[in-house]
């Protein structure tokens, strides 16, 4: 059963206004668990997720406070200091909100974000977070695999890559009037890569409504490489034949390539990558080769040459 509280009152309490709200309220989560997952119908930022499932993806590292997961962030249209994405995102609004799907598919649809949310059962998942500037986080996400979204767009066979678009948006959005990465912000997987369960369509965290700063309302966790491929508040996932380009390519290609997997041994033009620091530690930690997934998608890169293709 969903973890939020029906109101409780006495029945000599109830009014028949109470009764038709209650019978309103049983009528919308009938409607939910109709479709396996029951969700109040509206959900900002901050409100209590029903996590239906805790998944098996659980790590023994030290979960990082949710004040630093919520207030040193990098998202470049909200500024580039890690701390004014949580000042200045609050101006992002959330709702209406539609994710289009498109491209390479049979069924190409435009979902309503609170459509999208009911599509499987929400889990929480704690992953680790690598950014390429050498810092990391273990934040605990509620989502599902974005595999769930992909099966039902029936992907067509010339669909080899998914490209992921964020909301672009002058006026909610302060950074994009800057020319410091090519707007919209776009991210690109290969199909195995976004097929993969560990790919999360990503909805909340710490079992709450995603912030504002952290990519509300939903965006993508791919745990096993550099956090610039989690695209935020994405508003299009397009299905291609070309490899799509995407904003961090452009910015520096010798710096940022498609694959960006979390990998030690190949060097940032401007810094090593064989270590990082997990936010709120003081001494730094060896990197692990595919942030510590190697086990789960070392084999989608097998005879890849992983220095070329960084
Ligand atoms: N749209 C958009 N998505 C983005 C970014 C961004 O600037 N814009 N930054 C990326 C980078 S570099 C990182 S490390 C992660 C940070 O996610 P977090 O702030 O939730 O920890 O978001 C990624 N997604
Ligand atoms: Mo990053």
């Amino acid at each position: 059963m969903p973890n939020w509280k029906m109101p409780k009152v006495l029945t000599s309490e109830i009014t028949p206004k109470d009764v038709y709200r209650q019978r309103r309220e049983f009528m919308r989560l009938a409607a939910g668990t109709a479709l396996g997952v029951a969700l109040p119908s509206h959900l900002i930022a901050g409100e209590k997720l029903p996590t239906l499932v805790k998944s098996a993806y659980e790590l023994p590292d030290k979960l990082t406070p949710f004040e630093d997961v919520t207030h040193y962030n990098n998202y470049y249209e909200f500024g580039t200091d890690k701390e004014s994405p949580a000042q200045q995102a609050g101006s992002l609004k959330t709702r209406p909100w539609t994710v289009t799907v498109e491209g390479e598919v049979r069924n190409p649809k435009v979902w309503d974000i609170d459509s999208l949310m009911k599509l499987a059962a929400l889990e929480e998942r704690v992953y680790r977070l690598r950014c390429v500037e050498a810092w990391s986080m273990v934040i605990p996400w509620v989502g599902f695999p974005l595999a769930e979204l992909i099966k039902r767009a029936e992907p067509t066979g010339n669909a080899k890559f998914v490209e992921f678009t964020t909301l672009n948006d002058p006026i909610q959005m302060p950074g994009v009037n800057s020319p410091v990465l090519d707007w919209p912000y776009r991210e690109g997987l290969r199909m195995d890569e976004a097929m993969h369960p560990l790919t999360l369509l990503t909805f909340g965290l710490y079992g709450e409504v995603l912030p504002n700063q952290n990519g509300a309302p939903v965006r993508i966790v791919v745990p096993w490489k550099y956090g610039f491929k989690s695209a935020k508040s994405i508003v299009r996932i397009k299905f291609m034949e070309q490899m799509p380009v995407s904003s961090w390519m452009k910015a520096g290609p010798s710096e940022y390539g498609f694959y960006s997997n979390v990998n030690p041994s190949v060097d940032h033009p401007r810094w090593s990558q064989a270590k990082e620091r997990r936010i709120g530690d003081f001494f730094k930690r060896p990197s692990l080769p595919f942030n510590g997934y190697a086990d789960q998608v070392a084999q989608l890169y097998s005879g890849m040459d992983l220095q070329k293709n960084f």
